[in-house]
């Protein structure tokens, strides 16, 4: 090894080193899996929350499909023997979670510095937005950027605007589509930049949809939160802002901020809680950013047609409603849409996605953006796409299955915008 490329490594160590301080250490924690078949079984897990041993439900708790629980070290043997009290039976997913963080970090250390787009390793937030910035410079006759607002930390909310402009004076369909709304899904900023550089470095293949459609796309629309993920808490979830909550806990759950039956099921009113609702609907600018960018370019003309929540994990393909276990009103066109695209994804890889309603499928939650989409009457098709994987590594997703990932979801995008393009001639 040359002595330059050493002092380079040493040099990058370095920086790791003093940025790991701020690091929470994730050290001996373990995600554990849970069938619960019983609703006292269901119970005694809803209770754990309560209990002070400091989990977290990567997938809450349900008697539909299997919770994964977290549980941090100094907590395990208790929470075993409460799962064995109860007559539950566990398998442990990922035996140290600390471990798998950090081998996902070290994998970073000396490939490369952070500012060249790729999809082989997670980016920062300001590699991610200049590679947007780039993008549109490149083909300013299909994209450009537009900002839609400012997080409470003070980062740009932008959104890139792909499609070739029609001078013909029809109005084209429009979709939009958030990414990077929970903080830790790092796989969905992964997948939907991959999607602007699939639509305009492979024209060739994309040419009826960038004719017959524009897709907007947020990829960081909770930015704070994103960099906290970066610098100090992997596994963090909401927005950054400041609750005023007593004992110091922060942020909102940007996903239980929109309004629509604000404040319902599924949505906690504890500023400490994973999934707080937020002092009211709209209060983070990161939620009011993209419901007045969405308004304002109704009243500009724009065809709002499809909303995509791009969320992991579970490989789910969710419709509304989220705040309710009734179905709304156009269920089955909701359903024959999320069929199209599940079904092209798993042509691909042969991944595997159910489709179905956020509360048949998972719990509720209400407040989403996907609920706020289709309950405004904007948007006739809305849906929340929990990427891969279904708890084998969960939000630590290897970023080796970055681009199988983006390759099986773009098939899918592809498959509902010709479904659109195709059945709105
Ligand atoms: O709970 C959420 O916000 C989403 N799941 S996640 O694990 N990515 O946090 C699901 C959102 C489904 N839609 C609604 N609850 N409205
Ligand atoms: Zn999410």
């Amino acid at each position: 090894m040359s002595s330059k490329y050493l002092m380079l490594l040493l040099a990058l160590a370095a920086v790791y080193t003093a940025a790991a301080e701020n690091l929470e250490s994730y050290e001996g924690a373990q995600l554990l899996r849970v069938k619960l078949s019983t609703p006292a079984q269901l119970k005694a897990i809803s209770i754990l929350e309560t209990l002070n041993f400091k989990v977290d439900f990567w997938l809450e708790p349900s008697t539909k499909h299997p919770v994964d629980i977290y549980v941090p070290q100094q907590h395990l043997s208790s929470v075993k023997l409460y799962l064995k009290e109860h007559g539950i039976e566990h398998e442990v997913s990922i035996p140290d979670v600390g471990e798998l963080i950090s081998e996902q970090a070290r994998s970073v250390i000396g490939i490369q510095q952070d500012d060249e787009m790729t999809w082989d390793v997670y980016h920062r937030y300001d590699t991610i937005m200049t590679f947007v910035d780039r993008l549109a410079a490149d083909y300013p006759d299909l994209a450009t950027v537009e900002n839609y607002g400012v997080s409470t930390e003070g980062r740009p909310l932008n959104i890139i605007k792909i499609g070739r402009n029609d001078t013909s004076g029809k109005v084209k369909p429009a979709f939009f589509m958030d990414g990077g709304m929970h903080a830790r899904e790092w796989i969905s900023p992964a997948i939907v930049t991959w999607f602007m550089r699939e639509l305009l470095e492979n024209q060739a293949e994309n040419q009826d949809i960038l004719d017959g459609l524009d897709i907007y796309i947020t990829p960081i629309a909770n930015p704070d939160g994103y960099e906290f993920t970066r610098t100090n808490q992997r596994l963090w979830r909401k927005t950054r802002s400041n609750q005023n909550s007593p004992v110091g806990c922060m942020g909102v759950d940007p996903n239980r901020n929109f309004e629509v039956e604000w404040g319902g099921p599924g949505s906690s009113g504890d500023k400490c809680s994973d999934i707080y609702r937020g002092p009211e609907p709209w209060s983070e600018p990161e939620t009011r950013g993209i419901k007045e960018f969405v308004e304002r370019k109704l009243e500009q003309g724009v065809n709002w047609v499809a909303y995509f929540a791009v969320h992991s994990y579970a490989q789910m393909w969710l419709v509304p409603w989220g705040w309710t276990y009734d179905l709304p009103p156009t269920y089955e066109e909701l359903i024959q849409f999320g069929n199209v695209g599940a079904s092209a994804l798993t042509s691909i890889h042969g991944t595997r996605y159910d489709v179905g309603s956020v509360t048949e499928l998972l719990t509720p939650g209400s407040g989403g953006s996907d609920d706020w989409a289709y309950g405004s009457g904007i948007f006739r098709y809305s849906q929340t796409v929990e990427v891969r994987d279904t708890g084998r590594y969960g939000f630590v997703l290897p970023p080796d299955q970055i681009i199988p990932c983006a390759q099986e979801t773009f098939a899918a995008i592809q498959a509902v915008s010709r479904f659109i393009i195709t059945g709105q001639k």
